[in-house]
């Protein structure tokens, strides 16, 4: 796999401590009894606006009296529109989904809700793609306003990673180059718009992404109708059907009305059988402690088999999930024994800096058929073989996610207003990085996301001062900072150079102001050539364009795949060698050219730091070298970033 150099984690053992111990029993599947010990985060947040957080409130929405009576939706899985095959026979799979107003009987005695999603539908269409075929997805902005995708937990090169200045505005589209070459995982697509990620998101502008595999597809986990997305979400709403977006001052939007797949408090009809579902926390400030529970009190148990990039090596098993603002977990449950019974998800009360209502505690119900006759066979235990274990880091580097004078949120004191000092660092590409994140002041919950890196939690200190086993067991891309926290996350800052977004997942948090960057500039002796390097997120051939039937032809599509598909983003799809080439180049082995296919050459041996670069200077080069000299703390104004 990608990861050759490795060195076991001293620490790996200390992921099977348990993090939350005490856990109560819910008293009954309405969660009307829940138990205060299952409180998460043993240190509370000062409330940020004058509210006792663990003060349960009233209704702000017109109170919803429909529980469990409305089916879960299922988003419906995207077809491509064409596929273009290559010269050399590379196929490159072709999407349009195109964003656009709509409106959504959320009430059932309210008008329905006016939003905005992909493809007039929320969530979007689930975009299903298989490792190792590369698509183009084009995205077209019929909206009422600019957007930026970003899908979130694969290694985009920057034009195509929804940076958040890179706006197509209405009138317009863009086509996004994906690589799919990582492992099969449960990722999503979503608004990064900068200052409106939090609104655009709100209104519907999220969609899973899931990218599949051979070795995932033969482990025999449930699959096809068995096998379901649950985004969960919390509005608020208006007395005419309208979505409220109230910030509370910046400090977050909790929101009264719990959704699953964008209907309040649905009921799902499953069979007495195992069921594998990807939970996605798609709130905008919402943090959850889920369980699943019978009438009598009773917690299931269940098999988490994944994180946010991809299967454990073995399953984990447990009986609740803490899930922060953008994580996904994985988890097989088996209804087998609860033949006709409900099992109602519920969420615990006082989690994180969650402001409470009435009915925040219940989440969805499940309804319990008869069996199918399939047992599923049982979750195998072994689920992935591989070995990305991560070396021991020593010298992190500290983030501080914090509140300033001025009442925003920034990271080491700087948000993504600040243009010329945004981007924080430069991590050496291929490289690993154990980065140190902490919550300062103002405290509050913020679940950070490192966008381009799969990375493992090493520890947690302070507040709940412990890893939950699931959290250790994979790579994830983004991990929960509560208040009174640091974490400490390794990765490897591969395979792409670029600059790329880090930022809170509490989206009111993202959007005032704490969202900024790190650039991997290009290695100096790397070599590289003079086509495109795709370290700009705002590289202007990448940008959106004004809407044109004529490029929607057939044959124009083909031939922009084509030219997409000349600029080679990805090393024409082999990945492995842009990492055996970092893997060399560490150990002082350079190239006369960029690892591009058939040329990549080793001149080999040169151990000399002071060698000077050897790709051939260009326009391209230029802006590099520019790019890469730019000091910390730098932003790169001069290239419309
Ligand atoms: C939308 O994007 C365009 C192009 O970048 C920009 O000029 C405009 O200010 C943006 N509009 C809003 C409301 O941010
Ligand atoms: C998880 O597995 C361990 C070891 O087999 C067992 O002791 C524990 O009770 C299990 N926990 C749950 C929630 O099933
Ligand atoms: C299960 O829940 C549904 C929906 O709330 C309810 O109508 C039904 O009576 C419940 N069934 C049992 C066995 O409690
Ligand atoms: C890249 O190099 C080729 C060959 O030297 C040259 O023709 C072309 O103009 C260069 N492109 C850029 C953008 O500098
Ligand atoms: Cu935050």
């Amino acid at each position: 796999m990608h990861f050759l150099l490795l060195f076991k984690l001293a620490c790996l053992s200390s992921f099977s401590v348990s993090v939350f111990a005490q856990r109560g029993r819910v008293g009954s599947s309405d969660g009307s009894k829940a138990d205060q010990s299952r409180v998460i985060g043993l240190t509370r947040p000062s409330p940020t606006d004058g509210r006792n957080p663990l003060e349960t409130q009233g209704w702000i929405s017109p109170e919803y009296k429909w529980f469990y009576e409305y089916p879960l939706p299922l988003p419906p899985t995207k077809s491509k529109k064409q596929t273009w095959t290559g010269d050399d026979g590379a196929e490159i799979d072709y999407y349009e989904v195109e964003l656009k107003s709509f409106s959504k009987q959320i009430y059932p005695d309210l008008p329905a809700t006016p939003m905005v999603g992909y493809d007039g539908m929320a969530p979007g269409p689930t975009l299903v793609m298989q490792q190792n075929r590369e698509a183009v997805v084009r995205f077209i902005n019929n909206g009422p306003s600019n957007m930026s995708v970003h899908v979130h937990g694969q290694y985009n090169r920057s034009p195509f990673d929804g940076w958040a200045s890179d706006m197509t505005s209405p009138g317009q589209y863009k086509d996004y180059y994906y690589p799919n070459a990582q492992n099969a995982r449960t990722i999503w697509y979503h608004d990064h718009t900068e200052f409106a990620s939090g609104e655009h998101a709100y209104r519907g502008e999220e969609g899973y992404y899931i990218l599949t595999d051979p070795e995932e597809q033969a482990l025999g986990l449930p699959s096809g109708q068995y096998d379901v997305t649950l985004a969960i979400a919390a509005k608020i709403y208006r007395s005419d059907g309208s979505l409220y977006y109230d910030s509370n001052h910046d400090a977050g939007l909790w929101g009264d009305v719990i959704l699953v797949n964008e209907q309040p408090w649905p009921y799902f009809n499953v069979e007495a059988r195992p069921y594998r579902f990807r939970l996605l926390n798609g709130a905008v400030s919402r943090t959850f402690d889920l369980t699943f529970n019978t009438d009598d009190g009773e917690m299931l148990p269940f098999d988490v088999i994944g994180s946010d990039c991809g299967l454990f090596n073995s399953p984990v098993n447990s009986t609740f999930i803490a899930l922060s603002m953008g994580e996904r977990y994985e988890l097989v449950i088996d209804f087998s024994n609860y033949r006709n019974q409900n099992i109602t998800l519920l969420n615990g009360r006082g989690i994180g800096d969650n402001v409470d209502y009435p009915a925040t505690n219940r989440i969805m119900r499940f309804i319990v058929g008869e069996g199918s006759g399939d047992s599923g066979g049982g979750v195998p235990q072994t689920l992935r073989n591989n070995e990305q274990v991560a070396p021991a880091a020593s010298n992190a580097k500290d983030f501080t996610f914090g509140r300033g004078q001025g009442g925003s949120w920034e990271i080491n004191g700087v948000g993504f207003r600040d243009v010329e000092n945004r981007i924080l660092t430069k991590p050496e590409r291929g490289t690993y990085e154990t980065w140190e994140l902490s919550n300062g002041a103002g405290g509050g919950t913020h679940p950070v996301h490192i966008h381009l890196v799969d990375f493992k939690i090493i520890s947690r200190t302070g507040g709940r001062n412990e890893v939950a086993d699931y959290e250790g067991a994979g790579w994830k891309d983004v991990v929960w900072l509560a208040a009174g926290e640091s974490v400490q996350v390794i990765a490897r800052y591969a395979p792409w150079d670029g600059i790329y977004m880090f930022h809170c997942h509490n989206l009111v948090h993202e959007d005032h102001d704490m969202l900024v960057a790190f650039s991997v500039p290009n290695l100096e002796k790397w070599g590289y050539t003079n086509s495109t390097l795709f370290i700009d997120p705002n590289q202007p051939e990448f940008k959106g364009k004004d809407f044109n039937s004529d490029d929607f032809t057939e044959e124009a599509i083909n031939s922009k795949i084509a030219w997409l598909y000349s600029t080679n983003p990805y090393n024409k799809g082999n990945i492995a060698g842009v990492y055996s080439a970092l893997d060399a180049y560490s150990q002082g082995q350079y190239w006369t050219q960029a690892p591009d296919g058939d040329h990549a050459q080793p001149t080999g041996g040169d151990q000399s730091a002071d060698s000077t670069p050897t790709g051939s200077p260009s326009a391209w080069t230029t802006l590099v070298s520019s790019a890469t000299q730019v000091p910390e703390s730098s932003g790169l104004s001069g290239y419309g970033l």
